[in-house]
């Protein structure tokens, strides 16, 4: 299945229909047979993790977007916890999603570590363990790509069979035929009630492409999105911004759908349910990059049964990696060696806000490659600390283009290929030369220096880089060691040197570069 899920992916990315009749034949639900429901158990919880894709921390209501409605979100943070400090580790899907899956920061995964690479079974995936404990799995929508899950070493359907139901409606342009909620309705309804459920809703929004338009036609006013400081305010910039809010509602919708599910089948307490996303807005300075925009992520989480005094906001730093441990721990199984995140559980039961645990106040990210963007399919390494004063990033290869290169074609998404085509980047790229655009143009598509260093408390868009002023050297200092303190103790091959991630290979090269692919895809651009 990983090629037609590629294609699934390859064919949202052109806003075009994903599924084919061969994945609806295959999506019927298992119906179970029984004359009297079994008494349920209630000792271990349910999962619902909901993950979009390509969402940035800002866009939801509570987070305070002016434009937004994201009324299931914000219900999710009001009855359970709002995390105010959550990141990916990785900001690109596949990496991002192997480390939810692991539990280990990207760098220890090998080829998992990278976009279109792959994750050894080598590695243990809580999905499988807690199968192993007696749950059932299952999912909609996207799940651990792109990437090849076809060799034997290989996870294959890491999270469980698809529940994928085609929309009986021609969604609007840009969104995915895919009825999630109905698939998730489908799943409740024919699972084995005797046993604990791992559900995970990998919706494909907000994920480029757009329908040009869609935010404002819903309704929504361009004039008062809220644009980042590192995007011109334009129109065009203010009208993808709103394209992309409107996407997050769509998802936002189907979490809502999905909590009435749980209720239905009087489940909505025992479930741990988790409303975050993959990487941050696929736009310029963000999605695939060190920044805010690309790695704080929106996170809320609810369990009736297991959060003491919901209603909190938690500003503790927490990241993708600590998922696994919590769910598995939630579940009372025993951590498998490896694993690098750290479990929530005492966040839940402290019932405090703001930091509650002193020990979560930084978190390291990073990213090696994303799409193949520069000749020979070379990484733009990067490691970056985030606390609350400071991140500090430290860019291992200066002399490449750290978005892709000008003069290099990373097929459907042009030059500059680790920032995803939109109207934005046209934009951007059309006006580079502009006296008002050759500033913000150089900062999200230029190279880079070694070092930058940003005071995210006075500058939350880190526009001002501060790495060579001498003010600042002793807090420049203290941050690379607990950067590099962290990459030691979990060992990161960065910072012994090393970079294996080059030699990995990138599955589905050939068709991603040329020939009958890029063909398809030119001509299929033509007619967005
Ligand atoms: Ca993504």
């Amino acid at each position: 299945m990983p090629k037609q899920l590629h294609r699934r992916d390859f064919l949202k990315l052109l806003g075009a229909s994903i599924l084919g009749t061969s994945a609806l034949s295959s999506c019927k639900p298992q119906q179970k047979h029984s004359l009297a429901l079994p008494e349920i158990s209630r000792n271990k919880p349910n999962i619902l993790f909901c993950i979009s894709d390509d969402q940035s921390w800002a866009h939801t209501s509570i987070g305070g977007d002016p434009v937004i409605k994201t009324p299931h979100f914000d219900r999710v943070a009001k009855e359970g916890v709002l995390f105010s400090n959550s990141f990916t580790g990785c900001p690109s899907c596949s990496p991002s999603r192997a480390s939810v899956l692991t539990g280990q920061d990207f760098w220890r995964l090998e080829e998992g570590g990278l976009l279109f690479g792959r994750l050894k079974k080598k590695f243990p995936i809580y999905t499988k363990l807690l199968e192993n404990a007696g749950y059932v799995t299952g999912m909609t929508g996207k799940g651990y790509i792109p990437a090849n899950q076809s060799f034997d070493y290989t996870w294959k359907e890491p999270f469980g069979k698809s529940w994928d139901k085609l929309t009986d409606f021609k969604p609007p342009k840009g969104v995915a035929n895919v009825d999630y909620a109905t698939g998730f309705n489908n799943f409740m309804d024919a699972r084995d009630k005797t046993k604990p459920f791992c559900f995970w809703f990998g919706c494909w929004e907000p994920h480029r492409a757009y329908g040009y338009g869609n935010g404002a036609r819903s309704g929504m006013s361009p004039d008062e999105a809220k644009v980042p400081e590192f995007l011109p305010d334009v129109d065009v910039v203010r009208n993808d911004v709103c394209d992309y809010l409107f996407e997050i509602q769509w998802f936002d919708q189907h979490v809502g759908r999905m909590l009435k599910t749980l209720e239905e089948h009087g489940e909505l307490d025992n479930t741990i349910i988790v409303v975050t996303s993959d990487n941050g807005m696929p736009f310029p300075r963000a999605k695939a990059t060190a920044y805010h925009y690309g790695v704080h992520m929106p996170l809320a989480i609810r369990w009736g049964n297991g959060i003491d005094k919901p209603g909190r906001v938690v500003d503790d730093y927490v990241n993708h990696i600590d998922f696994a441990p919590t769910f598995l721990e939630a579940a009372r199984v025993d951590l498998p060696e490896g694993i690098t995140g750290k479990s929530l559980m005492n966040l839940f039961k402290s019932g405090e806000s703001g930091q509650v645990d002193k020990s979560r106040s930084m978190v390291v990210t990073g990213l090696e490659r994303h799409v193949w963007a520069r000749p020979e399919g070379k990484t733009y390494p990067r490691r970056v600390i985030h606390t609350k004063e400071f991140t500090y990033i430290r860019n291992y290869e200066p002399d490449r283009w750290p978005m892709g290169g000008p003069d290099f074609e990373a097929s459907h998404q042009g030059t500059f290929g680790d920032i995803d085509a939109g109207a934005t980047k046209s934009y951007m790229m059309e006006h580079q030369n502009d006296e008002d655009m050759k500033e913000l143009f150089a900062m999200s598509f230029g190279k880079l220096p070694a070092e930058e260093l940003y005071a995210i408390d006075k500058d939350p868009d880190q526009m001002m880089n501060l790495a060579d002023d001498p003010k600042y050297a002793k807090v420049k200092a203290r941050l690379i060691k607990q950067m590099e303190d962290y990459q030691k103790k979990t060992g990161d091959p960065r910072v012994f040197g090393k970079s294996p991630w080059d030699d990995y290979p990138f599955y589905d090269k050939d068709k991603y570069l040329r020939g009958k692919y890029l063909e398809e895809v030119l001509e299929q651009r033509k007619s967005l």
